[in-house]
C-alpha cells in the first residue's frame, strides 16, 4: 500500500469508469482485462513492462490501440520477435483483442512497454495505466508490481527488459 509518489496519488484520483484499485481484472463494456502486472524495476532501469491478458466478451473484436502512465515518459504497445537467434522488440500499431481468442500480453511476447520511468517499480507497489481501446474507449487499470524475476522467462542481460 506503499505509496510515495504525489503523481500517483493525482491519478488515482482521477480514476474513473468502473477500475476498482485491488481488483485484479477490469471491465470496460464487453472488453475485461485481466491481472495487469508489472516487473519490479532495477534501480537505474530506463524501462519496465506491463503485461495483462485482454478478452472481449462481445461478438465483435476491438483492439487495444495505445496506453499511457504516469509513471513513465511514455508507453508504448510491443511485441517481441525473433530475428535469427535473436529476440528483439518492435512497436505495434495495435494489439487485436478477437471474441474467443483473448490477447496476452506476456514476458517475450506482446507488452506495454514502459519507456524512461520516473520511478523505479517496487515489488508489492501498483500504479495506473491507462488503456484505450478502438471501440470500448479508455480504461485505467492499476498494475501490481511482482518480483524481478516472476512469471517466466527473461532475455539474458535483461536490464533492458
Ligand atoms: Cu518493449
Amino acid at each position: 500500500m506503499k505509496r510515495n509518489s504525489l503523481a500517483l496519488v493525482a491519478m488515482a484520483a482521477v480514476v474513473t469508469a468502473t477500475s476498482s484499485i485491488w481488483a485484479a481484472d477490469y471491465k470496460l463494456g464487453d472488453v475485461v482485462i485481466d491481472n495487469p502486472w508489472a516487473r519490479a524495476s532495477a534501480g537505474t532501469a530506463a524501462n519496465g513492462a506491463a503485461y495483462m491478458v485482454i478478452s472481449t466478451s462481445g461478438a465483435a473484436p476491438d483492439q487495444l490501440i495505445g496506453a499511457s502512465t504516469p509513471i513513465a515518459e511514455k508507453a508504448e504497445l510491443h511485441t517481441h520477435l525473433m530475428e535469427g537467434d535473436v529476440m528483439r522488440m518492435r512497436p505495434v500499431k495495435a494489439i487485436e483483442v478477437n471474441p474467443g481468442e483473448p490477447a496476452t500480453l506476456k514476458p517475450g511476447g506482446l507488452h506495454v512497454m514502459l519507456m524512461g520511468l520516473k520511478a523505479q517499480l517496487k515489488e508489492g507497489e501498483q500504479f495506473p495505466l491507462t488503456l484505450t481501446f478502438e471501440k470500448a474507449g479508455s480504461v485505467t487499470v492499476e498494475v501490481a508490481v511482482e518480483a524481478a524475476g516472476a512469471a517466466g522467462h527473461h532475455d539474458e542481460g535483461g536490464q533492458q527488459h
